[in-house]
């Protein structure tokens, strides 16, 4: 009794929440969201046959482990050569239309591809979770309620608009849509209608897909005169240095920096700063502004530098970093 009374409390402190709440949470919801200029007819017609789905409070309430391994391990786990292979496939069959979009968004096309290609494996794997009902489960199951609970009257705004439809409206388990996947917030910012059809299509229209992503970039401050950064090699002098140190290029250069290949040809007054991904121990970057740009779409330092790397093999067609036999098959964020 006592041992049954023992799994009880277990099973309580573990589902603070159960499924037969839903519906009386979604009812008080749904006159909050037709404030925020959600129709009724959207609202019902949306959440018709909705459910919590138990995967997703299972996947919410994982911790994240990936940054134990350190980032050389992390790294060769997310770009195999397959990814790298696929990307100078996809950088050479969407040549004009990435030529295109980079010369409105001066973003370069080998950083629209890298994103592609980390995000959904090049428009591969976008998600199969029921958008709607990802959402509705995270803003109900509590943890961020307020933040989901947002992020849901925009998807909802989305559908009422038409740039989707119900049965096509699928993302990730945390709510992130399309080929770029964007949650729907980035979405209002940051997608274009670049094909001018009137819908701002990131599932699966190409020039949106890639125009959203790069109007994003662009929106958040990229400089076209600029790589997003460069390995270096980790001499004795660069230990006197604290990571994330900022200073001028001319000085960096001074103080007997070496970069794996040629130094850059940037101005001398360019700030710069120091990337350490394990705190001493392995790589050393140099970046410019460019990387606090790509983590503005992700703040960790690990998916900036992959993002980096990633569309310098692209764009370069050298690998030798790489190992062959990855396996690696995954999106970053799964
Ligand atoms: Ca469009």
């Amino acid at each position: 009794m006592i041992h049954c009374l023992f799994l009880l409390t277990l099973l309580v402190i573990h589902h603070p929440v159960r499924a037969d709440d839903f519906p009386s949470w979604v009812a008080t919801f749904r006159p909050e969201a037709l404030q925020r200029g959600v129709s009724a007819q959207t609202f019902d017609t949306a959440f018709q046959n909705v459910v919590p789905n138990d995967r997703v409070i299972e996947l919410d309430q994982k911790q994240p482990e990936r940054a134990k391994a350190g980032f050389a391990v992390y790294l060769s786990k997310v770009i195999n050569q397959a990814r790298i292979d696929n990307g100078r496939a996809a950088l050479v069959q969407n040549r004009p239309l990435l030529n295109t979009v980079s010369s409105r968004y001066g973003v370069p096309p080998e950083m629209i591809v890298s994103l592609w290609g980390l995000e959904t494996s090049y428009g591969k794997n976008t998600g199969g979770f029921d958008l709607i009902q990802a959402l509705a489960t995270l803003a109900w199951e509590g943890r961020r309620s307020e933040f989901f609970k947002t992020e849901l009257v925009t998807a909802l705004l989305i559908l009422q608009n038409g740039h989707i439809t119900r049965e096509d409206f699928k993302g990730s388990w945390a709510g992130a849509m399309g080929q770029n996947q964007f949650m729907p917030s980035s979405w209002s910012k940051y997608a274009v209608d670049f094909n001018g059809d009137g819908h701002k299509d990131i599932w699966k229209t190409q020039s949106d897909i890639f125009a959203s992503t790069a109007n994003y970039l662009n929106q958040n401050g990229w400089n076209p005169n600029l790589k997003w950064g460069w390995q270096v090699i980790p001499t004795a002098n660069l230990h006197q240095f604290a990571p994330d140190q900022v200073m001028p290029y001319e000085q960096w250069l001074r103080s007997g920096i070496k970069f794996q290949g040629r130094p850059p040809a940037i101005p001398a007054a360019t700030p710069l700063k120091l990337v350490v991904p394990d705190g001493g121990e392995g790589r050393y970057y140099i970046v410019t502004k460019n990387f606090d740009v790509i983590k503005s779409w992700n703040r960790s330092n690990y998916f900036a530098l992959t993002v980096g790397l990633l569309s310098d093999y692209v764009a370069q067609g050298s690998s030798n970093a790489v190992m062959r036999d990855n396996s690696a098959d995954g999106n970053y964020n799964q």
